[in-house]
């Protein structure tokens, strides 16, 4: 982005002045073949002397200036007799006036670029200006000609001097700093906020406590009539907002005139209230909406969790209401929220036939098909169903499982656990019948092994012992950054180490620590366990198992024995091993030895832990 055009007009012929263009694609620079300015761009306005000129812009000014109209009308523009130099170039680019360059927007004049913006493309083919590629999907494409349209799609960039074989962005850092080393232009970071009209024609939502006097105009309602309530006796039977036609709640005197007047009847999109519940969740005071010292205690939010629609909409709002709020004085808080996660969805294919009446497609549930490896049929009539992509789980579609009669087949814990264990929680989750059942059996795994448990057992069985203890350190630290399904994977992995324990302490141990593990995600069978042996309080006030940080460090390592730093041979020995005895180990192994063939040592280089390496 550039500095807003210089008040003075160009001075006439042969005089230099700059020029500045807003762009958000300086990487297409050398792909620029027009200027373009406003109607009542200083440089326009100047030339308005000219009969024919002031003629075109009175005609842009008819065919309206806001975006809307701008954006649908016909491109049009009037060839000036100023031309503009290209800054690496040099070359001289016609300057237009144009109806579709907005003055209030960036600096009220543009680079055409026809080749990559669609408007600058059709204003090319229209006034026969050269259309360049400088953005190819390959650079091999470099000279590709267009399809009848501009492709603002990302690629590499070609024709272009300096910037040949960068990507989009690349060449955009690169323009920027030769911009900025220069002097002519500099990069920012401009905000294109638009309002936001937060009445809405219906009944469900805040209301607005506004009064309107014919008198005294709009009038807020007094404090102590805060807050205004909706009527209850509404009818919904007619389209519209049934506030507007209520008979009496609409009908108020004015607070400050006491003459009849009217309550406003619109009230607040819900993405008002949305913009600052968590305020007051945080704290509800009964006399205002929230107590500043207590939100300041709780907030922000440390985790947010949503789906991406929240990302866009709800979010902004939700920012912009705290920052609006922090700036009149009434929080401390800025931002919100610390951190956000958007979960995956849930999906499943489709199964659908054309109705040959309506030529719509009809959507069936996945309990009405009978689906196999080759394809699917109706239950009902045994006839084939398309078979559709895996898609978000949607009512429409009917690609939906019920969750209940999931859950009255295999009991919630199978089903929870299936969901944490599929993929990340930020991924989508195919749903899997076969997911599931293999999760049911998982259930009955552990609850067998929950069985086995013998608190009087003894013996230890250190590899066990420390297998635990590192299991459970890495699930605290998989939950906390939401990695259910490593979680997950590593329970799986206790599991099978446990089951092939013979009994001892440690085994009992490792039992209890499963139950313990277990209990976050499938809480049905961990507290069965847990009243099972012996306790009488719930696991789920259980506190997390300690771990000892001892048991956490492998005490065993893996030697890398090399023969003139080729790899021979691997052995195991206990950590922290002196040089000679990784030596005396390095020289007992036959592969190694086999490798020598005799020769004589002539040096050994040792990495303590990790290698010993041979020289003959
Ligand atoms: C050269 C270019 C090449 C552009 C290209 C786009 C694509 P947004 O993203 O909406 O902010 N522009 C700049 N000022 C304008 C104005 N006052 N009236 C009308 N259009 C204007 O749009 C920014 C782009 O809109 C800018 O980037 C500019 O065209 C145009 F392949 O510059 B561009
Ligand atoms: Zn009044």
């Amino acid at each position: 982005r550039a500095e807003p055009p210089p008040p003075t007009p160009p001075q006439g012929e042969g005089s230099l002045q700059r020029l500045p263009v807003y762009t958000t694609r300086p990487d297409t620079i050398f792909g620029a073949s027009f200027v373009a300015v406003a109607a009542d761009h200083p440089i326009a306005q100047s030339l308005a002397g000219d009969p024919e000129v002031a003629a075109f812009i009175e005609a842009c000014k008819r065919g309206g200036t806001k975006a809307a109209e701008v954006e649908t009308a016909e491109k049009l523009g009037y060839r000036t007799a100023i031309t503009a130099r290209h800054p690496f170039t040099g070359e001289p680019l016609p300057v237009f006036i144009a109806n579709f360059v907005l003055m209030e927007y960036g600096t009220g004049a543009v680079m055409g670029v026809p080749g990559h913006d669609q408007r600058d493309f059709e204003f090319a083919t229209k006034y026969g200006l050269p259309i360049a590629r400088v953005v190819a999907s390959d650079p091999a494409r470099a000279d590709e000609p267009f399809m009848g349209e501009a492709e603002a799609g990302d690629g590499v960039i070609v024709n272009s001097d300096f910037l040949d074989g960068m990507t989009v962005e690349e060449a955009k850092a690169a323009v920027i700093a030769r911009a900025e080393a220069g002097g002519w232009g500099e990069g920012r970071t401009v905000w294109r906020l638009r309002d936001w009209g937060v009445s809405r024609q219906r009944y469900w939502g805040t209301p607005i406590p506004f009064i309107h006097c014919d008198a005294c105009g709009v009038v807020p309602v007094p404090k102590d009539q805060l807050p205004v309530t909706l009527p209850e006796d509404v009818s919904f039977e007619i389209p519209g907002n049934p506030l507007e036609r209520h008979p009496t709640w609409k009908h108020v005197d004015c607070p400050k005139c006491g003459k009849a007047a009217r309550r406003e009847t619109d009230t607040l999109d819900t993405f008002v209230d949305s913009s600052w519940y968590f305020l007051r969740f945080a704290s509800q005071p009964a006399d205002r909406p929230f107590d500043p010292e207590e939100v300041a205690k709780w907030m922000p939010v440390q985790h947010y969790i949503g789906g991406i629609e929240h990302a866009i909409l709800h979010l902004l709002y939700a920012r912009f209401w705290t920052r609006a709020l922090a700036q009149i004085g009434q929080t401390e808080v800025k931002e919100p929220f610390a951190a956000l996660f958007t979960q995956g969805m849930v999906t499943h294919e489709t199964y659908s036939r054309i109705d040959p009446a309506r030529g719509v497609p009809v959507f069936f549930g996945p309990e009405e098909v009978d689906r196999t490896s080759e394809g699917a049929t109706l239950l009902a009539d045994s006839a084939p169903v398309d078979v559709g992509r895996v898609i978000k789980m949607s009512k429409s579609k009917k690609n939906v499982v019920d969750p209940d009669a999931i859950i009255a087949r295999h009991g919630a814990d199978a089903v929870r656990w299936f969901m944490l264990s599929d993929s990340p929680p930020e991924r989508d989750l195919p749903w899997s019948d076969a997911g599931i059942e293999g999760c049911a059996r998982f259930v009955q795994r552990l609850w067998r092994l929950f069985q086995a448990y013998d608190a009087s057992a003894e013996g230890e069985d250190k590899a066990l012992d420390r297998k635990t203890h590192q299991t459970i350190a890495a699930v605290a630290a998989d939950i906390e950054a939401l990695g259910f399904n490593k979680a997950v994977a590593r329970i799986y992995e206790l599991t099978g180490a446990t089951e092939k324990a013979a009994p001892s302490a440690s085994r009992s141990a490792a039992i209890r620590a499963l139950v313990h593990l277990a209990a976050p995600m499938m809480p049905h069978l961990a507290e069965e366990a847990w009243a099972a042996m012996g306790n009488t309080t719930l696991i789920a006030d259980a506190p997390w198992p300690e771990v000892d940080p001892a048991l956490l460090v492998d005490d065993e390592v893996t030697i890398a024995i090399q023969h003139m730093g080729k790899l021979r041979d691997t052995v195991t020995a206990p950590k922290g091993a002196s040089k000679e005895d990784l030596e005396a180990l390095a020289l007992a192994s036959a592969n190694l030895q086999r490798s020598i063939d005799g020769a004589a040592v002539r040096k050994v280089i040792v990495v303590p832990d990790r290698l010993v390496n041979i020289v003959t």
